[in-house]
């Protein structure tokens, strides 16, 4: 059997995937769940080095995920660079003391006490690398047309969700960090117009002493039902 066929004049591989034993399935299932249920947003950072190439390991399994029309509509910044980490951190600052002081609910600021967040971002400063996510609603052709994307919303949010798996299992932590509002990310990194900031993403080893709130996740029964 041919493992390339033609239809309607586009290509089409072969697509198989091993068979796994239902016990295999349920191991494999359970332990990956074990896994994925240590993983915790981490807001106290270590400045130890990481591989670049590790780094670009993850992106690469980042763009592994599904997308609209498959139009991979994301792309990913790595800040490793001290200066512009310091000036992202003083504009994120800038921004945050605004949203904690006046901008944010008292409903909000009282869901975040158990998280015990405020306006100070030392992270951004002393993680080793910070990913910034930027969404393409749209691409430009060489004549400066618009070709609308599709789903983008969509389909970057599974790409990080991608990339925080990715860093779990590299052995790494993040924190999915959206100062508010972002486009001062947009000129401090001179990204095109097309693109716009999803979410920024510190990367690196937890602080020696490191504590994450004492919080649990919802049980099955309460996010599921089945029918
Ligand atoms: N962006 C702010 C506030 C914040 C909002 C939510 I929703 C969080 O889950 C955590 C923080 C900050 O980063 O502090």
């Amino acid at each position: 059997m041919p493992d390339i066929k033609i239809i309607e004049e586009y290509p089409y591989l072969r697509y198989r995937k091993p068979l796994l034993s239902e016990t295999e399935m349920l191991e494999r299932s359970a332990s990956f769940y074990e896994d994925m249920d240590s993983r915790r947003s981490v807001r106290e950072f270590s400045d130890k080095a990481v591989p670049k190439a590790v780094i670009e390991n993850l992106i690469k399994t980042a763009s592994t995920a599904p997308s609209g029309a498959h139009k991979q509509p994301w792309t990913f910044c790595v800040i490793e660079n001290p200066e512009i980490k310091k000036q992202i951190r003083i504009a994120a600052e800038q921004e945050e003391l605004l949203s904690y002081e006046s901008r944010m609910s008292s409903d909000w600021l009282e869901d975040l006490k158990p998280l015990g967040t405020d306006w100070h971002k030392p992270f951004l400063e002393t993680a080793p690398y910070l990913i910034v996510v930027f969404k393409r609603s749209y691409e430009l052709d060489v004549d400066g047309n618009k070709k609308t994307n599709y789903y983008v919303q969509e389909s970057v949010g599974i790409a990080v969700g991608f990339l925080l798996s990715a860093i779990h299992n590299a052995g790494l932590v993040s924190l999915t960090h959206t100062p508010s509002p972002m486009n001062f990310l947009t000129k401090t990194l001179k990204r095109p117009i097309n693109e716009k900031p999803f979410l920024l993403i510190p990367v690196g080893y937890p602080a020696e002493e490191c504590w994450v709130p004492d919080i649990q996740r919802k049980d099955i029964a309460a996010i599921s039902v089945f029918y």
